[in-house]
């Protein structure tokens, strides 16, 4: 038999067409809820980093979908790591796959506060974001922050930011202030 994991997740793919709403420009492309299964998928798909720019992989528990007003989502926020350009060669497939594995891989003390995570394939810089589903739980966002440096390898003196999807709503994106940094 399959190894189970503790939870069912969906892979989400965005493409921008601009004839569509943003919303709908969400796929839900499959969902997976055993090891074998994941990597099965993971094996059938593009690279992050081989995906066309403005592009997105998102994954999320299943049920909830990649965006600021699931109910999920709506009092939450993300760990950003903003990529620099030259990373797309090197850290970006390696930090999403790392990231994919703590999350299904249940790597937090607070994994229950995690949603799901993001990366947007963009030409000013690729992103990756961890969403978590409420912001003013302190403790388990600051976990979940720390975790994932030491997870990714981060240098210490490398900060990470907290933003309150709420804030990245109302701003544009570059311009959010962090609530939490690590
Ligand atoms: P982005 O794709 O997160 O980052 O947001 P980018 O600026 O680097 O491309 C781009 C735009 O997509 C936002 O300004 C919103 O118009 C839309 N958008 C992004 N997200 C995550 C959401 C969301 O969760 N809900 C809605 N309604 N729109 C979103």
């Amino acid at each position: 038999i399959k190894h189970p994991l503790q939870n069912s997740w969906t892979l989400w793919y965005y493409e921008n067409d601009r004839s569509n709403t943003w919303e709908k420009n969400q796929k839900e492309i499959a969902s997976f809820d055993t090891v074998e299964d994941f990597w099965s998928l993971y094996n059938h798909i593009k690279l992050a980093s081989d995906l066309k720019q403005g592009c997105d992989y998102s994954l999320f528990k299943k049920g909830i979908r990649p965006m600021w007003e699931d109910d999920a989502n709506k009092h939450g926020g993300r760990w950003l790591i903003s990529l620099e350009k030259k990373q797309r060669g090197n850290d970006l497939d390696r930090f999403w796959l790392d990231i994919i594995l703590c999350l299904i891989g249940e790597a937090f003390d607070n994994s229950d506060e995690v949603c799901g995570a993001v990366v947007n394939i963009r030409g000013k810089g690729d992103k990756i974001g961890v969403w978590t589903s409420d912001y003013s739980n302190k403790n388990a966002v600051l976990e979940i922050g720390q975790k994932l440096k030491e997870r990714l390898r981060i240098p210490p003196k490398m900060t990470i930011g907290y933003q309150i999807h709420k804030d990245t709503m109302d701003k544009a994106s570059s311009l959010t202030k962090n609530t939490y940094t690590i």
